[in-house]
């Protein structure tokens, strides 16, 4: 079965809500559904159940002692194997897995991210490639009344056929399919699963309904028309990534044979007590007698009887409700408390067999709602209310962990990035909508670290068909997505897609001409499919149609707002590579700002194992060329070090290519530095206009899916770029952070996200010449801090300031070029402000070496540190540590440093001695000093 079906999606299936007491109701006639598919939990479970209903019960079974479960056979594995179309390549595969994964493991091919490998591979995404799985089944198995053959993910547009037979043409890779196979299988069975090419499949749909735009720009090396498919969109190419467009099963395959029914998804609602909506499955049009159990960890155990036909798909539909105990602690984001889960277990226990299916999941009790309401004197606010209290939204934009979605599942990799990202302070991460929905692990790791998850769909920067066939895909994908994530905390908030609204009023694929037509086909996608189904299926947060947009604001025009980069509404994307990023002044003072970003280089640690150990280390210009995807970006990032930093050419010689890391990371972090703590800073302040009351800094991108220029804070492997331990500071619970005005006053502010006064802080400005170690003048304002508020606590005339410092005043005309300032306050991390670009100031060539790297000892958190002891004979800015020989991080990295010693600690991942290298402005450059 294939997601057909009805296509639009019907109003909640659930009806009301019924009040917290009342009996739990069963869905009177289950209505078609668009798209089937079991992910059931399935445990055994021995105990047996019997005994009255609730007094108003409407049917009383008598129960056999329930002592089986469902029998899964799981098709994960070797069983398998995968062909080309003409059968000249032929090798041995794997479930999960991808086409370039079970290639390179027969060595037909080799690492697709080595080199230029990825545009030598194209001809594997241009082949048809069919998957077969020989397996045995028991006739135990077959004998049951029901037997599904559950896939929980295939990518992308296949023929499924069990021992010749088609089952069906499946062409989502986001939704489960689920076919009832019973009386197709035998004791040895065949099952094949044959893919077309995405790239031509995707070309042969654009004939037929052309869709803009037609392709990725040339410099991605990528294919043309994704737009057509529901599989990654960033699998065709990207600005950051690599078109590797995979076929394959990658998620697992399994047989799952039962007698009654078993339970599928549990969607939770917290509204005082608790409504269970829980999805079961069992045999098409057939009746089910039985009952449901449902019990919260610590809580209340409930049961009622359930007696319903499954729908014409399987589906049956039960609501149950739980007392919630009144000592229920709250789920909290990171930093606003803790993160108290808890187990809601539901199992069905069947009238007819003796089984029992089961399936717990991680409930965290919390509210969540985004505040629009209105500003003085216009706009609306844009802002989350968790539990009642505003949170400002401090983050990143999450893209896959890896770009074959066989392997950016890996449990292992997702949790070492979500704890690098709890680690640098951070509440809140958007899962962009051009990737995939994430795995379960991503989730949980989520709610475990109190990460909130803003939830694109998938859907970006890209016009979509509105086919009645694309709209019915798209909502079984909807609906399958938010059943299965919906009962996790983190998830904040649901958006229909990433930037098409803003495509759409801006022009960006040339719709201008027919405006109207897109925006009925946008409508139509995003309002009448997705947003439909997202609040039929759940009521418990936010959804909005894109991101960015001006919210309900959008809404309200027609869902294409005039303006939906607007800062007085909603969310806003800001990039600007052409002004001065290291200068606060240029940037608006939106309500949330959910994208914004420069690129950087990744450290030659991480380039290493992607280069021609020969070749490109001679000249690296044609490999730097390949991986360079945004039209214009050595450009871009080479003016914007160039402001500030000398940087008189990029010579691609190895050394060249070194000092291009280093000098790419600086501006990155610094830049990116800067536009958050003005993002910070004016989270309750608002000007005269109504701008202001910014509450959310979610900068473009955390992590990477290969070794190329890009935004992220954390490389490709797992490497922190110096953005990532900028954005520890940037993002603590108190910061102190100053700017210039225009005018040219200096003023310092103390921004905390704490709930409760700081009392009594000492707030010291320093200022520094940069020839000693010693400041030459520190001016020191005691206060309190009131909670979740920016506060201004220092504004006086720079130049003043300065010539209060001995030594700054030489040239009082450019004061600024001699000294720089430090800011600290109780609570929050040391702070540094430039006053003039580096390349004009009078820096000091500084030479710092490490002085010493302790044994490895244990923290209390039971981790591993070494510490790192470095000696400087003079001030030195953006101080850069480095492990030749491990991928773990510091406790600080590119700091500046204003004291001749240094302590940092290093968390390392390996055993073996980290061999530490330092860099700093003067080992990079020969003298950056200028002509004093
Ligand atoms: C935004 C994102 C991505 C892109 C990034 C950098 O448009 O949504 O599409 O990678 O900017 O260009």
């Amino acid at each position: 079965m294939s997601p057909g079906g009805t296509g639009y999606p019907e109003r909640n299936k659930w009806g009301r809500r019924a009040s917290c007491g009342a009996i739990a109701r069963a869905r009177p006639s289950p209505p078609a559904r668009a798209a089937g598919g079991a992910q059931p939990s399935v445990r055994s479970q021995t105990a047996a159940v019997a005994g009255p209903a609730s007094s108003s019960a409407m049917y009383v079974f008598l129960l056999l002692p329930a002592v089986a479960t469902a029998s899964l056979l799981s098709l994960d594995g070797d069983l398998w194997a995968v062909r080309n179309a003409n059968g000249s390549v032929a090798v041995p595969a794997n479930v999960p897995g991808g086409i370039y994964s079970d290639l390179r493991a027969a060595g037909v091919i080799g690492d697709p991210l080595y080199r230029f490998n990825d545009v030598e591979y194209r001809w594997v995404a241009r082949d048809n490639w069919t998957y077969s799985g020989q397996f045995e089944t028991l006739p135990e198995l077959r004998q049951k009344r029901s037997v599904m053959l559950v896939f929980h993910g295939i990518d992308t547009v296949a023929d499924v056929v069990l021992n010749g037979l088609l089952l069906g043409r499946v062409d989502n890779m986001f939704v489960r399919f689920v076919f009832f196979v019973k009386e197709l299988l035998r004791d040895d069975n065949e099952l094949q699963v044959r893919f077309t090419s995405p790239v031509l499949e995707a070309e042969r749909r654009s004939r037929d309904n052309p869709v803009p735009p037609s392709c990725v720009p040339a410099q991605y090396n990528g294919e043309c028309h994704v737009n057509q498919l529901r599989k990654m969109q960033a699998s065709f190419g990207w600005d950051w990534g690599v078109a590797l467009p995979s076929v394959g099963l990658w998620k697992s395959v399994h047989l799952l044979s039962f007698d009654g029914a078993v339970v599928q998804d549990v969607v939770v609602h917290w509204n005082g007590c608790l409504k269970l909506d829980v999805v079961l499955v069992a045999a098409p049009s057939t009746q089910v007698y039985g009952w449901l159990e449902a019990s919260l960890e610590g809580g209340e155990h409930t049961r009622v009887p359930l007696s319903q036909v499954a729908d014409d798909e399987g589906e049956l539909l039960q609501e149950l409700e739980l007392e919630v105990p009144n000592d229920v602690k709250l789920w909290w984001p990171n930093g606003e408390g803790p993160q108290s889960l808890y187990n809601i277990s539901v199992r069905f226990v069947s009238a007819t067999s003796n089984e029992v299916s089961e399936k717990t999941v991680r409930y965290g009790f919390r509210n969540i709602s985004l505040v629009q309401k209105r500003v003085d004197p216009a706009g609306l606010t844009f802002y989350l209310e968790v539990n009642g209290r505003s949170v400002f939204l401090k983050g990143s934009n999450w893209i896959p962990a890896n770009t074959l979605p066989e392997l950016s599942t890996d449990a292992g990799t997702v949790r070492r990035l979500l704890e690098a990202a709890r680690d640098a302070n951070m509440n809140a991460l958007r899962v962009w909508g051009g990737g995939v929905y994430e795995s379960d692990a991503f989730y949980e790791a989520a709610d475990e670290l109190g990460i909130l998850v803003w939830q694109d769909m998938m859907f970006a920067c890209n016009m979509y068909p509105a086919t009645p066939q694309f709209l019915a895909s798209a909502a079984a994908e909807v609906r399958y997505q938010v059943r299965r994530l919906q009962h996790h905390a983190s998830v904040a908030l649901w958006a229909g897609n990433n930037e098409n609204e803003a495509a759409l009023r801006q022009n960006w694929y040339g719709t201008a001409g027919n405006f109207s037509a897109y925006q009925r086909d946008y409508v139509s996608l995003y309002v009448g499919v997705v947003k439909t189904v997202v609040t039929a299926e759940d009521v418990s947060r936010p959804f909005v149609v894109s991101s960015p947009s001006n919210g309900v604001e959008s809404e309200r025009e027609g869902y294409i707002a005039r303006d939906p980069q607007s800062s007085l509404y909603g969310d806003t994307h800001y990039y600007n590579y052409l002004a001065d990023g290291w200068d606060a002044n240029i940037y608006s003072q939106t309500r949330l700002s959910s994208e914004y970003g420069f690129q950087s280089l990744p450290s030659l640690h991480t380039f290493l194992p992607a280069m021609d150990p020969i070749v490109d280390l001679i000249d690296v210009r044609q490999f730097a060329m390949h991986r360079q995807h945004q039209p214009g970006g050595y450009i871009y990032m080479n003016m914007q070090i160039r402001r500030h930093l000398l940087y008189p050419e990029m010579d691609y010689t190895l050394s060249g290519f070194q000092e291009a890391i280093y000098l790419s990371q600086i501006n990155q972090a610094m830049s990116t530095k800067v536009e958050t703590e003005h993002y910070r800073r004016h989270r309750n302040v608002v000007n005269s206009i109504g701008e202001g009351m910014t509450m959310g800094a979610l900068y473009w991108q955390l992590n990477d899916v290969w070794q190329a220029p890009s935004w992220s804070s954390i490389e490709f492997g797992g490497r922190w770029k110096m953005l990532h331990y900028y954005a520890r500071k940037f993002f603590s619970p108190v910061m102190v952070s100053g700017l210039v005005t225009p005018a040219g006053r200096l003023e310092v502010y103390v921004v905390s996200d704490l709930r409760h006064e700081l009392p009594n802080v000492t707030v010291a400005v320093r200022v520094h010449r940069w020839e000693q170690f010693e400041p030459s003048h520190v001016r020191k304002v005691a206060t309190s801090f009131p909670p979740g508020a920016s506060t201004l606590v220092l504004s006086e005339d720079l130049t003043s300031f300065l010539l209060l410092g001995q030594g700054c005043c030489n040239q009082v005309d450019d004061v600024r070029r001699y000294c720089f300032l430090t800011l600290s306050a109780d609570a929050a991390p040391d702070n540094f402000l430039l006053l003039a670009p580096l390349k004009d100031s009078a820096l000091p060539p500084a030479d710092v070496t490490v002085a010493g790297v302790s044994q490895p000892q244990l923290d209390d958190r039971g981790r591993q540190y070494r510490v790192v002891t470095l000696a400087a004979d003079a001030v030195a800015p953006f101080v850069w540590l480095e492990s030749r020989a491990d991928a773990g991080h510091f406790s600080d990295n590119g700091f500046l440093m204003t004291q001749p010693t240094w302590r940092v600690l290093f968390y390392p991942e390996s055993r073996g001695d980290p061999d530490i290298a330092v860099t700093t402005l003067a080992t990079n450059h020969n003298s950056t000093s200028p002509a004093a």
